[in-house]
C-alpha cells in the first residue's frame, strides 16, 4: 500500500495519526534502538527522518535502524536536496507555501524529483507553511522565509486552500522544531475547516495535552520530535497514543 494511503487509512480508523521525528544530529544508534524497543508498538504511525541542517548525524543509519526494528513506515522530511536517501519509503515533498523563496517553492524540488523517481521513493506533495512561534526557528533561518504571523488564521486558510487548489495532498504547519509556541488552535480550526486535505501540524508539541488541543482543533497527523529526544518523556508515548488515536479507543 502507498504510505500516503496508508495515512489516509490510518486517520479514518484512528481519528489521527503520531509521527515522530527522528533528526539524526539528536540521537545515536544506541539511544535509537532504546527507544524502538521501548514499547512503542501501536503507538507509533510512521517515522519522519531529516531536520533543517544535519552536521553529524547519518541519515541511512538511522533509516536502517528504523527497518530493522520497526515495521511502520520510514517518510524523509528533509531540510535540503542532500537528505534524499533511497531507503526511505516516502518523502514529504514540501513546498514552503507559506514563503515567497523560489528555491522553496519549487527551485530544489526541480534538482530532487530525478532523485526521488530513480530511487523509486513515494513523493508526498505538502504545503508546508511556517508559523510564527514566538522566536527566530532554524526552519525560518534555513528556508529564508518569513512565517505566517500567528493571529492571522485567515491567512494561513487561504494559502492551505491555495495549495490544495493546486493538487497538494497534505497541509503542514509548522511552528519549528523546539518551537517556544506551538501553532495555535485557532488557526489550526480555521485551516482545518477550510480545505479537505489532512493537516499535520508540528512544532512545539511538548505534552499529550497539547496534542489533544490540536487534535480538538482538526490536526489529522501530528508530529513529535524534541520531546522525545528526552528520555524522561518516553514514559508519556502511551498517554499521546490514547489522546491522538482517539477512535480506537473510544
Ligand atoms: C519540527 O514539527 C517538527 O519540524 C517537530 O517539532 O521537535 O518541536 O516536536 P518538535
Amino acid at each position: 500500500m502507498k504510505v500516503f494511503n496508508y495515512l489516509q487509512e490510518t486517520i479514518e480508523k484512528k481519528g489521527a495519526g503520531l509521527l515522530i521525528l527522528i533528526d539524526p544530529d539528536k540521537t545515536t544508534p544506541e539511544k535509537l534502538v532504546k527507544f524502538l524497543r521501548n514499547g512503542f508498538k501501536n503507538c507509533i504511525d510512521a517515522f519522519l527522518v531529516g531536520g533543517s541542517l544535519i552536521t553529524k548525524g547519518d541519515i541511512e543509519k538511522v533509516i536502517s535502524i528504523i527497518k530493522k526494528e520497526t515495521s511502520v513506515p520510514v517518510i524523509l522530511f528533509p531540510g535540503s536536496v542532500n537528505q534524499v536517501y533511497s531507503d526511505a519509503d516516502a518523502i514529504l515533498y514540501l513546498s514552503l507555501i507559506s514563503g515567497r523563496n523560489a528555491e522553496q517553492l519549487i527551485g530544489k524540488h526541480v534538482i530532487a524529483a530525478p532523485m526521488i523517481k530513480k530511487y523509486n521513493i513515494e513523493p508526498i506533495s505538502t504545503g508546508y507553511m511556517i508559523i510564527e512561534s514566538g522566536s527566530y526557528t532554524s526552519a525560518e533561518y534555513m528556508s529564508n522565509s518569513k512565517p505566517i504571523p500567528r493571529n492571522k488564521p485567515e491567512i494561513a486558510a487561504a494559502t492551505a486552500l491555495a495549495a490544495q487548489y493546486i493538487g497538494m495532498k497534505f497541509i503542514y504547519l509548522e511552528a519549528g522544531s523546539g518551537a517556544e509556541n506551538s501553532v495555535p488552535a485557532e488557526m489550526i480550526k480555521c485551516v482545518s475547516e477550510t480545505v479537505d486535505i489532512p493537516v499535520i501540524v508540528g512544532g512545539g508539541i511538548k505534552n499529550p495535552s497539547d496534542a489533544k488541543e490540536k487534535i480538538n482543533a482538526g490536526a489529522k497527523l501530528i508530529v513529535i520530535g524534541n520531546c522525545f529526544e528526552d528520555e524522561e518523556n518516553w514514559q508519556l508515548l502511551n498517554e499521546f497514543n490514547t489522546v491522538v488515536h482517539f477512535k480506537s479507543n473510544l
